[in-house]
């Protein structure tokens, strides 16, 4: 028999479940509290690992109007060059993996899971239904109710709804504090050809080349900028301090950036990446608060997977890759002949192959490639035998999230 499963939150982390656990042929439904009018977002990275689990997942990459990373090049804020540390090939080449690198826009990789949560698979598919916002989470009964007094069981439920998850005091038992990590990021979009049509950020273009990321930074604050949607649209962000800012909140996806600070906070930058900043479009600002993670990812029959378990910064572009690797190993723990009295035993071991490697990934994203050395006491408070990961490419592009579940669970079977 099919497990009930009940997925609250339809972002990245929460259609990758569903896809996951749909396909090992269980009855899964999604309460999702927006109309999926207004998806937004800026780029996103979709590193080898995840582009791994996509590709599993039946996704077309070509659909994700992707462009491939070839490389990651540090500049000076005046614009010259300094040095390149990755260039994609040759880590691929290192580290034994084919799979891509790819820089997408968020709405086109939330675009491509949602197509594929609609396609059936041996027969069922995922049931969406919108504009649900869940008010609460009772996980030792498997329990969720909306804000109108409406209510789904499952068997299993997963908590994806993001940052501000509800499904989380559920495991914790109060409200998570939101912590504050003094920086603000401003996010934009430029379209190439408007960048080709100006003398000085067409000369910027032409040096930056079509296909890496490329970091300008100076003391405490840098942009990051690189090309997503074939190449049509250059992304930005421009992660700085906070101190003037005035207007981000509540580190909501929403808030609108406001181009005078923005030119602000990058005035000390070359006239060309000025130049740069004058044609934003769609500007946002979000301010890069977190909250500690919960003690674990299981509680009762509830799972939480992406940002409502780990909510990562966006250092080392890794937010995204960690919500399809819990899906991943959720698919691998939960194959079609799972029962409910195997239940708790799986999430154990979901918690068991996910917590030590996310939570490493969301403490060494919470700073600057320079500092994440200073992270390691916090994260051993949460993972005692914690190593420091000297590399985050080979730490998280190495992750074997299905593989590894798929182990844990024979040894757990073999020794019951
Ligand atoms: C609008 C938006 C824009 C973003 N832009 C960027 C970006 O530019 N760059 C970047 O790196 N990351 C961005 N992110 C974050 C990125 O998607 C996540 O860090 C990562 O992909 C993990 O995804 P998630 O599914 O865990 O969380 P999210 O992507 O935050 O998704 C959570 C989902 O749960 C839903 N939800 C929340 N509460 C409830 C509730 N009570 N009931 C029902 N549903 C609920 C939300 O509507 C949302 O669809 C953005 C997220 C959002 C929602
Ligand atoms: C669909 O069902 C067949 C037969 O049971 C199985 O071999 C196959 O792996 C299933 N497909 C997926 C995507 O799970
Ligand atoms: C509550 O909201 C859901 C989702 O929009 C809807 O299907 C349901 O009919 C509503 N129930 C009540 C009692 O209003
Ligand atoms: C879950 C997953 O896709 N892991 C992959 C990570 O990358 C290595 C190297 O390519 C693969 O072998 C793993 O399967």
């Amino acid at each position: 028999m099919p497990l009930k499963v009940v997925v609250v939150g339809a972002g990245l982390a929460g259609l990758g479940a569903a896809i996951a656990l749909n396909r090992q042929g269980h009855d899964v439904e999604i309460l999702e509290q927006s109309g999926f009018l207004n998806e937004v977002g800026a780029a996103i990275h979709m590193a080898p690992n995840a582009t791994r689990i996509l590709k599993d997942w039946g996704c077309n990459l070509e659909g994700l109007q992707p462009v491939h990373c070839d490389s990651l090049q540090i500049w000076d804020q005046q614009g010259n060059h300094i040095r390149t540390p990755i260039v994609t090939k040759d880590v691929q080449e290192t580290l034994g993996i084919h799979d891509e690198w790819l820089l997408t826009h968020r709405v086109d990789l939330h675009n491509a899971l949602r197509n594929l949560a609609a396609k059936e698979v041996n027969g069922t598919k995922p049931t969406i239904h919108l504009r649900s916002r869940v008010a609460s989470v009772d996980p030792e009964a498997g329990e969720v109710t909306l804000e109108n007094g409406t209510k789904y069981t499952g068997d299993l439920v997963i908590g994806a709804d993001g940052i501000h998850s509800r499904c989380v005091r559920s495991v914790t038992g109060d409200s998570q504090q939101k912590e504050s990590t003094g920086q603000n990021c401003f996010r934009f979009l430029i379209p190439t050809s408007k960048m080709r049509s100006n003398p000085l950020t067409a000369s910027l273009l032409d040096k930056m080349g079509s296909g890496g990321v490329h970091v300008f930074a100076s003391g405490d604050r840098r942009l990051v900028i690189y090309p997503c949607r074939h190449g049509e649209l250059l992304n930005c962000a421009g992660i700085h301090p906070s101190g003037s800012d005035s207007g981000a909140k509540d580190s909501s996806w929403l808030d609108s950036g406001n181009l005078d600070q923005l030119l602000e906070a990058y005035k000390d930058f070359g006239p060309e990446l000025q130049e740069m900043c004058k044609l934003a479009e769609d500007l946002k600002l979000w301010s890069l608060a977190s909250r500690a993670p919960p003690q674990t990812f299981v509680h009762g029959k509830l799972a939480l997977v992406g940002d409502a378990a780990h909510p990562t910064l966006p250092h080392q572009g890794q937010g995204g890759a960690q919500s399809f690797e819990d899906g991943a190993a959720l698919g691998a723990l939960f194959p079609p002949e799972t029962t409910q009295e195997d239940i708790p035993e799986r999430l154990q071991l979901y918690n068991q192959v996910r917590y030590g490697r996310a939570v490493t990934v969301m403490m060494m994203s919470k700073v600057d490639d320079d500092r994440r050395a200073q992270m390691l006491d916090e994260l051993r408070t949460y993972v005692p035998d914690a190593q420091f990961p000297k590399d985050m490419f080979s730490f998280t592009w190495s992750s074997f999230p299905g593989r590894d579940a798929e182990r844990l669970l024979r040894n757990a079977q073999v020794s019951a």
